[in-house]
């Protein structure tokens, strides 16, 4: 068992400071203190708090050895592309050298970059995917 206390000159003194701050007026009915007539609140935020997230690309690269089929495969695997719009995403980057295979947060786009490399480093194609700031 503890019976330490304050001395009671100082449990005392907290007292009275206690009811002193409870004695001082504040009648405007709004709790705040400042007693200067209604309406006086602060507005503290008008906007919602919520940002949009940054979006980023995804970009794939042409390459000359990673074949047609695992690019238009990947595409619709990682990117939800039906074989039409993997077909056509592939040529464009064929053709052009690069291209957008989606727009996302960062860390989705991050996470299907990883995928995108992982597969094809595991079926040994030198295929290139990174991300762009969209
Ligand atoms: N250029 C490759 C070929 O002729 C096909 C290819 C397309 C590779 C798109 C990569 O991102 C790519 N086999």
């Amino acid at each position: 068992m503890n019976h330490w206390r304050y001395p009671t000159s100082y449990a005392a003194r907290m007292q009275s400071h206690a009811q002193a701050r409870m004695n001082k007026s504040d009648d405007d009915n709004d709790d705040n203190g400042d007693d200067g007539g209604p309406s006086t609140g602060v507005v503290v935020r008008t906007k919602p708090k919520a940002k949009k997230p940054s979006m980023y690309k995804v970009i794939m690269l042409n390459d000359d050895y990673t074949p047609m089929e695992f690019v238009v495969m990947i595409l619709e695997r990682f990117f939800n592309k039906n074989h039409e719009e993997a077909s056509h995403i592939m040529l464009h980057v064929h053709q052009k050298g690069v291209g957008v295979c989606g727009v996302y947060t960062y860390e989705i786009a991050e996470t299907k970059v990883t995928q995108v490399m992982d597969l094809a480093r595991q079926h040994q194609h030198p295929l290139q995917c990174t991300l762009e700031k969209a």
